[in-house]
């Protein structure tokens, strides 16, 4: 057995059709990543990162910890804008937006610091001599147990290394094994593009301790300590002023924990050297397959949630960088599923919920957890025009909740940094961010007027709170929530305005983002942008239907009621479009990445094929003007755009789109998928990556029209597999759902509110010992309700084709709460 264990792991590991069977989630490729970071594989806990290249004679594994940025606590308010708000809406509504943006730019933009960066700690070198050739190489990324591994051969002898990132021990460890005795030998050490200081001592142990940059005249105040612990299993250490040299071990663990003087956005008083330091002894003292062990058991009570089938096929046994370049070929719908189960892997990665000893760690930022610069590209900070909100929109619908915790944190700490940007610049009540904020949670514009004039960011990402509501039903959550959205409400009781022409409500100054209409060219600002309106609309149904299940604030509601009936409609304008801005302005050859007007479509459920047909082919008219290929982003959200649109073939297309090698030699611009799956804007951004794992759960289950809509927008070629573990609002879980030639073969709904469930499916189905009924009505269940008010007003001239939608069947039936429901064809 001695003998024949190493061979037949040797076998199975250098035969990757064994390796690999077709189906398993695994991330894997025949060569180390060498110097290119997007070909490295990511881990996290929500609070320390790690890329690790799998390079066999020198390993390099890039550290991140998520309270790592330059500056410290600072605000970025323009108090001149209070005088010039009045005068800047008149030049707007006068027409002349070309002044407005002038003296926006003036009084407005922030005359302050523009966001601060998130910063790498460094990185954590492992040197093992003579390891430059090679053979059997392997390295892999395993979503079912979130390991990284890469073993390879050389003079005979396998060497296998494996990392995590372990939310129970809060270390990053290292696994470094040999199949013969006395046969590992390494030296490691560290380096960092910060400044900062390195030691090391006679136990092992490698320190770096440092303290962020001075970014735009805030000064670096963040102090960090790295602490990497060598524990060697036979051989003998030697330890120099920077490497610790292990010499003829069996085998070796190593612990890296990392530490801040961060407590919260306006707290820097916590002790770095002793958190690092704790960490690391209370992990030092358990063995690696101990520390392993607790980490897969609690990555996999989320991840384990959701299992999806798309079918597989013999692409499936290659390696993942093949995988993506022969994609667009066909035939690989499991690089789908294991694009979209990478997506759920990256979010529980790089945003936890509170735990034992550590607060709810940070939100995902544009990189999510990992960036290796200093100046990494827009601070890889959260941008929440779309990016951020992005970030989060797999949160409920694959079963993720928890992990929205940070963001829900953070609008609760914007709710308060953002009510006196709200009364200084603007004189208003409530709270406002715009379009970026940063881990001190700057509220003020960012950027040049061009892109910082939107009011609107705080307000978006408060439909997160309500939306995070509407699937559990939580009260108490709810309540600890309401004061945020209800400030975030407030603001826009106060902000809307009057426009001259219709008498209106609507935001301004603002913009539709990053766009501009080509008759004002290079000017963004405006008023009563689509989007606004949208955005306006949903958070006021939010504040409003909070605060009734709260039975709280009559007042407050009949003024929200009041105020959103008199809100700017949705027009389509003279192409048969939804008009991006209050003016019929739009031109239909505009490919701007953002299509912000369309918000209303996904995220929002303000259109629908059934309550709002014109507006509903009217968004996709404005989505085929717009085209396919752009960033990563960009066609992330068309993904979720066109399952909405219920054209599954049409978002299989944006999926192949996205699934393509970003740096292929015929690529024809637009972003992309890197070797390592991360989405390509380009550059790095992770957005893309949950966008489209999003996206994915929408073709298959859509539940903000009135109904859980079963199959909306399955491709050709997805017409069997199955799905377990989606939730829907109402607290209903779809513990599974097979489908056979598009049709819903089986369906098993759970249920912990109670309450009637309406199904939408493509074919009729019997309930088993369930009295099912044809719907008729509106839903009863109060977390479907619809809303009045997304009515089209459509221009004289407008050419208006409403498209046909398939037929459907719409089922009700009672449910009870923490009972299973069966359906089948
Ligand atoms: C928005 C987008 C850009 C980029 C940046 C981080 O400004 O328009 O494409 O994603 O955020």
């Amino acid at each position: 057995m001695k003998i024949l264990f190493p061979l037949l792991t040797l076998f199975l590991l250098s035969n990757p059709l064994l390796a690999n069977q077709p189906g398993a989630l695994k991330l894997w490729y025949k060569q180390p990543a060498g110097n290119t970071w997007t070909d490295a594989l990511p881990v996290g806990n929500g609070r320390l990162g790690a890329m690790v290249y799998g390079n066999p004679e020198q390993e390099i594994v890039k550290l991140n910890e998520a309270t790592v940025w330059s500056g410290g606590p600072n605000r970025n308010d323009n108090p001149d804008a209070l005088a010039a708000l009045p005068v800047i809406r008149k030049l707007i509504f006068e027409g002349k937006h070309a002044e407005a943006q002038k003296l926006a730019a003036d009084k407005i933009e922030s005359k302050k610091a523009q966001g601060m960066m998130y910063q790498p700690v460094g990185n954590l070198h492992i040197a093992f001599p003579g390891h430059s050739s090679f053979d059997g190489y392997h390295r892999e990324l395993d979503l079912d147990k979130a390991v990284t591994t890469t073993s390879y051969t050389v003079n005979g002898v396998r060497y296998t290394r494996q990392v995590i990132a372990s939310v129970p021990d809060q270390v990053i460890a290292i696994r470094l094994t040999a199949d013969k005795p006395g046969k590992l030998t390494f030296s490691s050490f560290f380096t960092s593009p910060q400044k900062g200081t390195r030691k090391t001592d006679k136990t092992g142990k490698l320190t770096f301790a440092g303290i962020t940059s001075d970014h735009e005249n805030v000064k670096g105040q963040v102090a960090f300590n790295a602490h990497v612990k060598v524990l060697p299993q036979g051989g003998s250490m030697s330890v120099s002023d920077t490497a610790v040299t292990i010499d003829k071990a069996d085998a070796a663990t190593i612990y890296i924990s990392i530490a801040t003087n961060f407590v919260d956005y306006k707290t820097l008083t916590a002790n770095p050297e002793a958190k690092a330091g704790q960490f690391l002894a209370k992990a030092a003292v358990r063995s690696f397959d101990a520390v392993l062990a607790s980490h897969i058991a609690a990555y996999q009570k989320y991840f384990n949630r959701v299992k999806l089938d798309l079918g597989t096929s013999a692409a499936a046994s290659l390696p993942t960088d093949e995988r993506i370049r022969k994609f667009a070929a066909g035939n690989d719908p499991q690089l789908v599923s294991l694009y979209f189960q990478f997506g759920r892997y990256l979010l529980i990665s790089a945003s936890q919920p509170a735990g034992k000893d550590v607060p709810v760690s940070q939100p995902a930022t544009l990189q999510g957890l990992w960036n290796q610069e200093m100046a990494p590209p827009w601070d890889s900070k959260y941008t929440i025009n779309i990016n951020t909100e992005m970030n989060y929109w797999p949160a409920e619908i694959t079963n993720l909740t928890e992990m929205h915790d940070p963001l829900v944190k953070m609008v609760q700490e914007l709710s308060v940094t953002g009510k006196e940007t709200a009364k200084v610049m603007y004189g208003a009540g409530g709270w406002l961010a715009h379009h970026n904020t940063d881990i001190w949670r700057i509220t003020g514009p960012v950027d040049p007027i061009f892109y910082a004039m939107w009011p609107m960011g705080g307000a978006w990402l408060s439909t997160h709170l309500w939306e995070k509501y509407r699937y559990s039903g939580d009260k108490t959550y709810l309540k600890a929530v309401y004061p945020a959205l209800k400030g975030a409400a407030q603001f826009f009781v106060d902000f809307l305005i009057e426009e001259p022409v219709h008498k209106w409500l609507v935001v301004s100054p603002s913009m539709s983002p990053e766009n501009f209409p080509a008759s004002r060219k290079d000017v963004t600002i405006g008023a009563g942008n689509t989007m606004d309106n949208q955005i306006v609309f949903d958070i006021f149904t939010a504040a409003m239907r909070a605060a009734e299940a709260l039975g709280t604030d009559k007042e407050f509601i009949k003024t929200l009621k009041e105020k959103r009936s008199r809100l700017a409609p949705m027009q389509v304008g003279k192409f048969g479009q939804l008009q991006e801005w209050l003016e019929d302005l739009d031109n239909p050859d505009d490919k701007h990445r953002h299509i912000s007007h369309l918000y209303g479509l996904y995220p929002s459920g303000q259109l629908s094929a059934y309550r709002t047909p014109e507006l509903f082919s009217a968004a996709r008219t404005s989505l085929e003007h717009r085209g396919d290929v752009s960033t990563g982003w960009s066609m992330g959200w068309k993904v979720n755009w066109w399952a909405r649109l219920l054209d599954g073939n049409r978002a299989y297309k944006l999926i192949t789109d996205q699934l393509s090698p970003v740096d292929a030699p015929d690529k024809k611009g637009g972003g992309g998928t890197y070797t390592n799956l991360f989405d390509a804007h380009p550059p790095f951004q992770i957005d893309g990556n949950f966008g489209c794992t999003a996206g994915i759960a929408e073709m298959l289950m859509q539940n903000h029209d009135g109904a859980i809509h079963f199959l909306p927008a399955l491709p050709d070629v997805w017409q069997t597999g199955s799905v377990e573990g989606l939730r829907a609002r109402g607290g209903f879980e779809v513990v599974s759902l097979e489908w056979k030639e598009g049709r819903v073969a089986r369906l098993e709904v759970r249920s912990a509110l109670g309450g009637n469930c309406r199904i939408r499916v493509p074919n009729v189905l019997k309930g088993q010992g369930i009295a099912l009924k044809a719907a008729s009505g509106a839903n009863t269940n109060s977390f479907y309700t619809t809303e009045e008010g997304a009515k089209a007003l459509v221009a004289p001239n407008a050419k208006v084709g409403v498209q046909p939608v398939k037929g459907t069947f719409v089922y009700d039936f009672e449910t009870q709460p923490g009972k299973t429901y069966t359906l089948v064809f």
